[in-house]
């Protein structure tokens, strides 16, 4: 098993009893209505089938109103009448992109109002057989919590993946549009499945070529495979297009010749890809062009590319990534300083996408404090799912862990509870546009993400997307039984190191509120030493600022005052060095090594012994694996067994590289418990690759 066919193996029913139990139900399915989401709903059944059964039953699915159906799928119109009647209660609740599954007088109905509905309700039934679920309990009413739940590709057109590490991209632009190929059908199964209904194709450090015909096309023929799965397209929007591809003087968005230009691109667009999903915008941010070069503001720019796509029910999500090295200001403010005053004044078919922290993806950073401060602007979430910062391909951790960290984070906007789900679900201030993106880590590795592992971030994304509420025990728990086995020892055993990987990563990458001491630029492994260059904030001693007596960026008020930026219940509790998590202590203080913590031990002790501890949680990861050999597949045991072995050496460099590193400052012993670094401060200094990204 190479992996490729995801969690949706269908595994083979394990004996004869279960077999015989599901079998009634899936040789007696009833699927009414023709449409291409239809054809895809009937496809995705066979497919089941045919493997849960190992191909002993030819899948009969009938499309006619005929009474033998012991599975029903068809829209609410198409239910029997005296069905509809029965269930007329529960079908009110069910919204656009909802679904019901009942179970009812002996039948099971899955029912929309729409196809997509039906499509995501079918998948839902199949992960209850998945899951060896008693079909005759059900019982479940879903619609989705967030509109937009898009993948976010970091995609060149050249195929080189921005951050990816499982390859080359999946887009073969040379071969589109006449070549589809398998993979993105694919694709589309996997995303549907998991309810995510959006993709942006194209890396947001943009190449305006791709809102060219050529590559319009292209999109097009994609866009085609996508619509029957539910999931729209969107491309990335170099701001200074109009001069690139058509030599315009400016792309001052307030300039009437560019605003023009803009239409007049919209509506090409929309000839190609009638149901094009709008435009996704990193402007003035790391050498993109962007409203600054014109004096303009961020909402001049995104309204401007918002009025073009309006007509036709676009929309511009508008990423609030936006910083400048020219600005004094501490860079996790600069975002917050600049969108907050623009809160309001943006058009209404604009989302700003705002990353969990207010820095760039690290293994741990708290919520980003634009989360309730924008009451009258939706705003979207951007999570990573691709592991830029925390041990790319290679190292398993659980990113639901830290997804849910930061969406049951409480802002505090409108009192205790409003926490940041409630601010993307939109209820908390009633945004009338919701959305969360992932930053996929998706590329032509066979298995799709590199770590088989990965593939369940890809999973917990889209489940968190549908519903940001959901429990990430079960997510995890599914992920694994769909994937790999259904045997409970192995099952519970991969889910303990699962859900215990990503405070282990944190621990021996950066514990204590540590961030951004990753090397220059690949940001692969351990760079504390990082310093000079161009650009200071995209430093390590920039974060770190370790000296002889401490060590920790002071966002206190008497420092950058970054905690001014969030409500008056964390600024009393995580301005204080004595009462804010540990987890946060060197993001807002500046901590003697000699300081006593609240656990008994010095700061460079506590450091230490964290970076110990994340070590040691590698190795028992690497342990319980072990135990798990036999359990499922040898392809994929081996596989996660070599990563494994990665992560353990790599955890052990972070640990010995950081320690001599900050040791030189602190000049403390480790202490007991703490193994000695295998080398000197040098080697470590030395060590360097040439880091080709993914391939
Ligand atoms: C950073 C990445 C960079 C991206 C940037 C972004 O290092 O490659 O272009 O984020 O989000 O994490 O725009």
């Amino acid at each position: 098993n190479d992996g490729y066919k995801l969690w949706l193996q269908y595994l083979p029913f394990e004996n004869k009893a279960v077999a015989d139990y599901y079998r009634d139900y899936l040789e007696n399915i009833t699927l009414i209505g023709e449409s291409p989401t239809h054809g895809v709903i009937r496809k995705e059944l066979e497919i089941a089938i045919d493997s849960f059964l190992e191909g002993k039953t030819k899948s009969n699915i009938s499309s006619k109103n005929i009474n033998s159906g012991l599975i029903w799928i068809a829209g609410t119109v198409d239910l029997p009448q005296n069905i509809k009647a029965s269930l007329a209660e529960r079908i009110k609740e069910i919204k656009e992109e909802g679904y019901l599954i009942k179970y009812f007088q002996g039948k099971i109905f899955v029912t929309a109002n729409s196809d997509i509905g039906l499509l995501y309700g079918t998948f839902a039934l199949l992960k209850n057989i998945q899951t060896r679920k008693s079909l005759e309990d059900l019982d479940i009413l879903e619609n989705p919590k967030i509109q937009l739940r898009l993948l976010n590709h970091w995609d060149n057109l050249n195929r080189t993946v921005e951050r990816g590490y499982a390859g080359f991209s999946i887009w073969n632009w040379h071969r589109l549009p006449g070549h589809i190929d398998q993979q993105y059908i694919d694709y589309a199964r996997a995303n549907a499945s998991i309810g995510i209904n959006g993709t942006s194709v194209t890396n947001v450090n943009a190449n305006a070529l791709v809102l060219t015909p050529e590559y319009l096309e292209k999109a097009a023929a994609l866009a085609d495979v996508f619509r029957p799965y539910g999931i729209k397209i969107y491309l990335t929007a170099r701001f200074n297009a109009p001069m690139m591809l058509d030599s315009l003087p400016t792309a001052d968005p307030l300039d009437p010749l560019v605003q023009a230009w803009w239409m007049k691109k919209a509506k090409e667009i929309y000839s190609y890809i009638p149901d094009f999903g709008g435009f996704l915008v990193k402007a003035d941010s790391e050498g993109q062009p962007g409203p600054h070069n014109y004096g303009r503001t961020q909402a001049d720019g995104a309204n401007t590319l918002a009025d073009a796509v309006k007509p036709f029910g676009g929309i511009v999500m508008w990423r609030a990534f936006v910083y400048n090295e020219k600005t004094p200001t501490d860079r996790i403010k600069q975002a917050y300083d600049e969108f907050k005053p623009l809160d309001g004044k943006f058009r209404d078919n604009v989302i700003v996408q705002v990353k969990n922290g207010p820095l760039d993806f690290q293994p741990r950073e708290p919520f980003h404090p634009l989360f309730g401060a924008m009451p009258n602007t939706p705003l979207m979430m951007e999570f990573q799912i691709t592991k830029e910062y925390l041990g790319q391909e290679t190292h398993w951790v659980n990113l639901s862990t830290s997804w849910k960290e930061i969406l049951q984070s409480d802002t505090y906007a409108k009192g205790h509870g409003s926490t940041v789900s409630k601010v993307l679900d939109g209820s908390l201030h009633n945004y009338q546009l919701t959305g969360m993106a992932g930053v996929s880590n998706i590329g032509t590795d066979r298995n799709w993400t590199g770590h088989h592992t990965g593939q369940a971030d890809w999973y917990a994304f889209g489940k968190l997307a549908w519903n940001p509420e959901s429990n990430i025990d079960g997510i995890t728990e599914d992920w694994l039984k769909m994937t790999f086995t259904l045997d409970p020892s192995f099952v519970n055993a991969a889910k303990k190191i699962a859900l215990n990987s990503y405070e282990t990563l944190v621990n021996y990458m950066t514990p204590l509120g540590l961030h951004h001491i990753m090397a220059r630029s690949h940001h692969w492994g351990p760079g504390p030493w990082v310093t000079g260059g161009g650009r200071d904030d995209w430093t390590a001693t920039y974060y770190h600022k370790a000296s002889k007596d401490s060590i920790g960026f002071d966002r206190t008020e008497k420092g950058s005052n970054a905690i001014g930026q969030y409500a008056q219940e964390w600024n009393t509790v995580w301005g204080n060095p004595e009462t804010i998590p540990m987890e946060y202590l060197l993001w807002f203080h500046r901590i003697p090594w000699n300081k006593k913590l609240s656990t008994g031990n010095t700061l460079w002790d506590e450091m230490a012994l964290r970076y110990q501890k994340g070590v040691e949680g590698a190795r028992w990861m690497q342990k319980e694996w072990t135990k798990l050999e036999g359990k499922i597949d040898q392809e994929r045991f081996d596989h996660i067994s070599s990563f494994l072995n990665i992560q353990v050496k790599e955890a052990e460099w972070w640990r010995d590289a950081c320690l001599l590193y900050f040791g030189q400052f602190s000049k403390m012993a480790l202490p007991a418990g703490v193994e000695n670094p295998k080398h000197e401060l040098q080697y470590y200094l030395n060590f360097k690759r040439n880091f080709v990204p993914g391939i």
